[in-house]
């Protein structure tokens, strides 16, 4: 088990679309319990393994108040979604900021479980609005881009004021030299 770091806005890394996993293996069992671990060290609701620069299709959840249910989801598909609900999002990678994002209020979501098995889970209320929030880490989008270009921007620049290295590519590149 390993806590891992969680990258923050305006990473770049953040933006990095998943690669679907072919075998469900040793190696994203682990990446599963680092995730967990992590989740819970937070804490969070969710977590999806791009946040912790891992470019894989795998996502953990877990909304309840004693935090022992876990869900694991590998290569995860929304297949249907309906209705909408609007809720105050966080996310971990965006430490500090919470804003209201408009999400559908029940989903049908596919995915292999931690033995590569398929299942199927059906959702409403939060935690189809964490799996939805996760299942967009893994295309790139982050809850702020649900977003006025201008809230969006205030959080950016205070985070960057934080961590004024993130989301920039190192001095090198940038000046072009070797
Ligand atoms: O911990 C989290 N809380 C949360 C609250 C409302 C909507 C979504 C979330 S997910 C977030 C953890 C996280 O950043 N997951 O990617
Ligand atoms: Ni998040």
């Amino acid at each position: 088990m390993a806590l891992l770091r969680v990258l923050h806005y305006p990473d770049s890394r953040l933006r990095t679309q998943a690669k679907p996993v072919d075998v469900v293996d040793d190696d994203i069992r682990q990446l599963i319990d680092d995730l967990l671990e992590t989740m819970y060290d937070a804490p969070g609701i969710g977590l999806a393994a791009t946040q912790v620069n891992v470019h894989k299709r795998v996502l953990v959840v877990d909304v309840s108040e004693n935090h022992d249910q876990p869900h694991a989801f590998v290569n995860p598909v929304i297949e249907f979604a309906e209705g909408t609900q609007e809720r105050e999002e966080g996310c971990l990678s965006v430490p500090g900021f919470y804003e209201p994002v408009e999400r559908a209020e029940r989903i049908r979501v596919v995915a292999l479980d931690r033995q590569g098995n398929p299942f199927t889970l059906q959702a409403e209320g939060l935690l189809a609005v964490c799996i939805q929030h996760e299942c967009d880490h893994l295309d790139g989008k982050l809850f702020v881009d649900y977003l006025s270009g201008l809230k969006r921007q205030r959080i950016k620049k205070k985070l960057q004021k934080r961590s004024p290295d993130s989301g920039r590519r190192p001095a090198v590149a940038r000046a072009g030299r070797g």
